[in-house]
């Protein structure tokens, strides 16, 4: 390790060198050329391009030839067709082409000394139609710049705390067309879009010139603009851009980028640890993310913060090593044997941890959060309210329109044929009812729902939370946190998503694939979900932005879609969850229970019968689930994750010789949870996809803690708070809790919720965590809530965390 780390030391003090990852780098820059390209993806893409990592923080990306002065998440993005690396020229050359336009460029990224030559090349000249439109663009994250002074050409500025620059209207045809041909605003009639003018203009641009850690330079012959992306959407960055010339081919814009590096710089060591503390003799280990730069120390010590302030050495012990894992080097810390309870901090070296709990109750109140605070406030068509604050009014007051034959930009379709009783755009009456928002927007996911109150279903009928700390009124469509109204809460919740589910079989015949948005212009709406639409039912005879006499519509076409296209699939789902909703809402909703159960079983025998040429793969999914449990299948690892949980919960049906069946598979499963112990530092499961992926997470959990509850001599109680650990801040790139507010000194401060434009968190919310970015970067911004990727949480994934939680305090506590 040492001499590794010094290997290191030689050649990081020069210039940028391209290294064998495919980046150039020099010791605190990293400058990544299309590691991670522009796919489209929800055409989000705030993680692709050129892209630069300086000191340790991915604060500059979006380096491309772009059509707009500050793009935003559906404005069209280039396809990379080819990238090419050229170790002994120093080249990185990548061409990328904009289908819609016929325009090919091609980027050229060299390493010159300190800095970095971008260069644009045309073999054809920019279309006549992008003339002016097309342009180098880069753009540099907000949170990390503003407040910092800039220089162009030697004039001063400072970068704004938040968007007020100057902006034109110009007219839509000269909008560059956005992703498949839908608009991110609303022109009020006016047939002009919004463009952001320039903060300044030259040809010598120095960003962050007061903080060495983030000052890059950027001189060109061509005109440099500096713009502020936020003076469209909230989630813009600070743009710089040179517009391609017209008629030209050949090398038609160059720039030097030149990122500062601090002289040595090493990263701060990270100390993972759970900042919800730890029960007195549970494992802890705290996991040390290190600098390849940096040395380990030999031992760390545990600090005890007396009741009189002062601070005493607890416990010094070793540091073990773990190993390289991507981009730093692990090592670990583990005190275990203090079982004191008391309030401690890690004193590492020169780094000092914020201070955290030993005590038997840390666990207490992990779930509170998330079922008094973030499921309420997430209630569909339900005025939310919570002391003095609204946080959003009754939404969607006119319904749902039948969704015409469309494509969506949330990832929908609805087809030809509507295969309802209604006529596209007609008013599908009763469903605006129930119903949870799907994540960060708005909407109503189907599938999502039904997961929901599978989630709360399967959280009431293993836990009977009798917890009532939310008033939820559906005759006044009215709920108010912390207001105890003698029911418990989650039983209120399944109800609430039943509605909706059940409306929609009634109305529908079927399940619809989602409640959603039928205009991009306010599917990215930020603020109250009642104001989304107008509440006015849509009247095409009626003017866009009139109201009828009446007050009762408008023309603006701003009303809800069901996208209706049948699938048994979904509708077999809603069936099973209906059952079990009929089970539980007995006693205490029989109208609602009989009215689920209805429907249950017409969809299940309508559903089956479209399905039965299918038959087939459901017969071949059942012989290997056997074969896996009898052991004669090729069944591995993923399978075991896979199916065993389903096996678990049936236990409390079946009998013993079915829990010594399972025996074999659970020991597999015990095999398969300490071999994460030699994939990464911090032994759960790490996603590498473009959502984080907790829910793996959380899946992972939730599936070793029923193991250990059915087979404690296989998976012992110490394997249960792998998952917590992770969750509440043993993880890469920071320290803090993933669950807002949960984590008792540090949690996560900014996540994508809808109050995201505040930099803020709706308590309860479980982050998708740690993002990875190719070749070797993981990152949570814990300043910048905008990418869905890392800090959005859905209904989905936070009512799974309500099981994962709940099983986590009944092993703890015994129960
Ligand atoms: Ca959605
Ligand atoms: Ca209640
Ligand atoms: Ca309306």
């Amino acid at each position: 390790m040492a001499l590794m780390a010094m290997a290191m030391v030689c050649h990081a003090q020069g210039d940028l060198r391209l290294n064998d990852l495919e980046y150039f780098e020099r010791r605190g820059v990293n400058v990544l050329v299309f590691s991670n390209s522009f796919n489209g993806g929800f055409n989000d893409e705030k993680n692709s391009g050129i892209e630069i990592i300086h000191h340790g923080v991915r604060t500059v990306q979006g380096g491309a030839v772009r059509l707009n002065n500050t793009p935003e998440q559906w404005d069209l993005v280039p396809k990379m067709t080819d990238r090419k690396v050229d170790r002994d020229a120093g080249t990185i050359s990548v061409t990328m082409r904009y289908d819609d336009y016929n325009f090919d460029s091609r980027v050229v990224a060299t390493a010159k000394g300190k800095a970095v030559e971008i260069a644009v090349y045309l073999d054809s000249p920019v279309p006549e139609k992008l003339a002016g439109e097309a342009g180098l663009n880069i753009e540099f994250l907000p949170s990390q710049y503003w407040l910092k002074t800039f220089t162009m050409d030697g004039r001063l500025g400072r970068l704004p705390r938040y968007a007020t620059s100057m902006t034109t209207t110009r007219p839509n045809s000269e909008k560059p067309r956005q992703f498949k041909g839908f608009r991110t605003y609303d022109d009020r009639g006016t047939g002009r879009f919004v463009d952001p003018l320039p903060l300044e203009t030259g040809h010598r641009l120095s960003m962050a010139t007061d903080d060495p850690s983030r000052l890059v330079t950027i001189t060109s012959d061509a005109e440099l603009r500096l713009y502020d992306g936020r003076m469209l959407a909230q989630n813009g960055w600070f743009v710089v851009r040179s517009i391609l010339p017209k008629g030209k081919t050949g090398k038609v814009v160059t720039w030097t980028v030149e990122p500062h590096a601090i002289p040595n710089w090493t990263r701060e060591p990270n100390i993972g640890f759970s900042q919800i503390g730890y029960t007195p003799e549970q494992p802890k280990v705290a996991v040390i993310e290190l600098d390849k730069n940096d040395t380990p120390q030999q031992t760390a010590t545990l600090m005890r913060l007396g009741e009189d302030g002062t601070a005493t050495a607890a416990y010094t012990g070793g540091i073990t090593t773990w190993g390289p894992y991507y981009k730093y080097n692990y090592v670990k810390f583990d005190f275990s044997q203090v079982k004191q309870p008391g309030v401690y901090y890690i004193q590492y070296g020169s780094t000092k941890t914020n201070d955290f709990l030993i005590d038997e109750h840390v666990y207490d109140k992990i779930t509170d959060a998330t079922t008094d605070v973030w499921v309420p406030i997430h209630m569909n068509h339900m005025y939310v309210t919570e002391g003095y604050r609204t946080w959003h009014g009754e939404p969607f007051k006119e319904g749902y329109l039948q969704a015409p034959e469309s494509d969506h930009f949330d990832l929908h379709r609805q087809g030809a044929k509507t295969e309802t009783k209604y006529k596209p755009l007609e008013l599908i009456p009763g469903l605006n009812v129930g119903g949870f928002f799907d994540a960060g927007d708005f909407d109503i996911e189907t599938g999502s729902n039904i997961n929901v109150v599978q989630n709360l279903i399967r959280t009431w009928e293993l836990f009977h939370p009798q917890r009532d700390e939310t008033f939820v009124s559906q005759e006044q469509r009215y709920v108010e946190l912390h207001r105890p109204d003698g029911t418990p809460d989650i039983l209120q919740f399944i109800e609430h998503g039943v509605l909706n589910l059940v409306t929609q079989a009634e109305q529908i015949g079927h399940m619809a694939s989602t409640l959603s948005n039928s205009v991009l212009d306010n599917y990215h709406h930020l603020g109250d979900a009642a104001s989304i639409t107008d509440g006015l039912h849509y009247d095409p005879s009626l003017k866009p932005y009139e109201v009828s006499a009446d007050g009762k519509r408008s023309g603006t076409p701003d009303d809800m879609w069901a996208f209706t296209t049948r699938n048994p699939s979904l509708d077999l789902q809603a069936a099973g969850v209906f059952t079990s909703a009929a089970r539980v809402l007995r006693g205490y909703n029989d109208a609602l229970a009989d009215r689920a159960q209805k429907q249950a079983d017409r969809l299940r025998q309508e559903a089956t019968a479209l399905q039965r040429g299918s038959r087939f793969r459901r017969d071949r999914q059942a012989d290997a689930d056997n074969d896996w449990l009898t052991g004669t299948g090729d069944g591995n690892y993923r399978n075991v994750a896979r199916n065993l949980q389903t096996m678990l919960d049936s236990i409390p049906m079946k009998d013993d010789a079915y829990r010594q069946k399972l025996r074999p598979a659970v020991e597999q499963y015990a095999e398969y949870i300490k071999s994460f112990d030699k994939q990464n530092p911090y032994g759960v499961p790490i996603g590498l996809g473009n959502w984080a992926g907790v829910n793996a997470v959380l899946n992972f959990g939730i599936t070793v803690n029923y193991a250990h509850i059915y087979y404690p001599d296989i998976v012992t109680k110490d394997e249960v708070y792998r998952v917590a650990n992770w969750l509440y801040g043993c993880h890469p790139y920071h320290n803090y809790s993933f669950v807002a507010v949960v984590g008792a000194t540090r949690p996560k401060q900014v996540f994508y919720g809808n109050n995201r434009a505040d930099f803020s968190f709706i308590p309860g919310n479980v982050a998708p965590g740690l993002l990875f970015r190719k070749p070797d970067h993981f990152e949570n911004y814990d300043d910048w809530p905008f990418l869905w990727g890392q800090n959005e949480g859905t209904i989905a994934g936070n009512t799974q965390y309500i099981i994962f939680g709940s099983s986590l305090k009944n092993i703890v506590t015994g129960k």
